[in-house]
């Protein structure tokens, strides 16, 4: 009797705890604690700025139809997607490409309806196929390829990898939402400069396409995402290199998304060496959206869980591309450290990236180029 009197007392004293949270919030809300996400390193934007105006000689982006034809040859290392020196060496998975009718990477904001919706249904379809299987706590298709960032972390961040990388990655995503589950629009991208500060109003953020965009709130939780395409949504990869089962969450900061501006992502591409624009671009505009975002988006390893990655990852490559446009040398060419290793090993064109079978191993030297004959995609600006 005595136990339990205690067990009811004890039972009384939570129930009064829980109406410490306001009944509204506790029905509609499910919050998370963003301790255990962690966040991407950053620089700040000043920093960016400073640096660049050192660099001498203002620098200006071509936009991505000026893009000048580029005459591969002659190079003694093996040319990003030379068609001859592909057709050589590894006709298997270069291929070629009609530079000048290429597929083309449209802005969200020029995308149309339909095919926003087919997008993330493509997305939405990964999700429901099961496994290929040896991806490390995968539970479906779509988190066989949230394994493979997840395990490869420390291999494609903060290093000379990190840019190809991440461009193969966003291509083994686009070849299996064409080949698994039938997507066959164009692929978007994100300029996020244009929601810089105000991420949560974009469109992508609604019911119709990726769900809302909550705030963090102000003891520092995230919110579970119970709407939209992704709503209710349980991940099984991550937090960090864990497998425990956890909503899908966001958390946005918009102090942060606020630094995503065009004006940082140019003083990051006005660095004419690779490696300090990767640098800049890394710790820079690539962080500030992941942080931004917030919750799932904000940690290193597992952040793919969050489809929307995929989005912010065009994003990046979007910059990258852009920085390339300015000089063809900058298709052909690549330094900085293979890895973060002392001493540092030098990368080369010849560097294998890797996905653990997702997508077939190329080099970077393959993906340099967008229209080299491997890739074969453009920016619609
Ligand atoms: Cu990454």
């Amino acid at each position: 009797m005595r136990s339990e009197l205690a067990i009811q007392a004890l039972v009384g004293a939570v129930a009064v705890s829980a109406l410490a949270v306001p009944p509204s919030l506790e029905k509609r809300l499910k919050l998370i604690d963003l301790g255990q996400f962690g966040s991407f390193p950053t620089i700040t934007p000043e920093q960016a700025h400073v640096e660049a105006e050192k660099i001498e000689g203002p620098f200006r982006d071509g936009p991505e139809f000026n893009f000048p034809k580029i005459v591969i040859g002659g190079n003694k290392t093996p040319a990003a997607g030379e068609d001859e020196v592909a057709a050589t060496s590894n006709a298997a998975v270069s291929g070629t490409c009609d530079r000048n009718n290429p597929k083309v990477r449209v802005e969200w904001r020029n995308y149309s309806q339909a095919d926003r919706k087919a997008f993330v249904n493509a997305i939405k379809c990964l999700m429901g196929k099961p496994s290929a299987g040896g991806f490390q706590g995968s539970t479906s298709r779509y988190e066989d390829i949230v394994s493979v960032h997840q395990q490869m972390t420390h291999n494609i961040h903060q290093s000379a990898v990190f840019l190809p990388w991440h461009r193969y990655y966003v291509s083994a995503f686009e070849d299996l939402m064409r080949n698994e589950c039938g997507f066959t629009a164009a692929f978007p991208w994100w300029d996020e400069t244009k929601d810089a500060g105000h991420f949560a109003d974009s469109d992508l953020f609604t019911d119709d396409y990726f769900g809302p965009l909550p705030g963090k709130t102000s003891n520092d939780q995230g919110t579970c995402i119970e709407s939209g395409t992704f709503g209710g949504l349980t991940l099984h990869i991550g937090p960090g290199s864990g497998f425990q089962n956890h909503c899908l969450s966001r958390a946005v900061d918009e102090s942060l998304t606020g630094t995503v501006s065009a004006q940082f992502v140019q003083d990051c591409n006005s660095r004419t060496s690779y490696d300090d624009m990767r640098g800049c671009q890394e710790l820079g505009p690539h962080a500030y959206g992941h942080n931004g975002v917030g919750a799932v988006m904000s940690e290193v390893q597992a952040s793919p869980g969050d489809p929307i990655f995929f989005m912010h990852h065009l994003f990046v490559d979007h910059s990258f591309r852009i920085w390339q446009n300015a000089n063809a040398s900058r298709t052909t060419s690549i330094n900085g450290c293979a890895g973060s290793s002392s001493p540092c090993t030098p990368i080369t064109l010849d560097y294998v990236l890797s996905s653990n079978g997702l997508k077939a191993d190329t080099t970077i030297g393959n993906v340099m180029d967008t229209l080299g004959g491997y890739l074969c995609y453009r920016y619609d600006y």
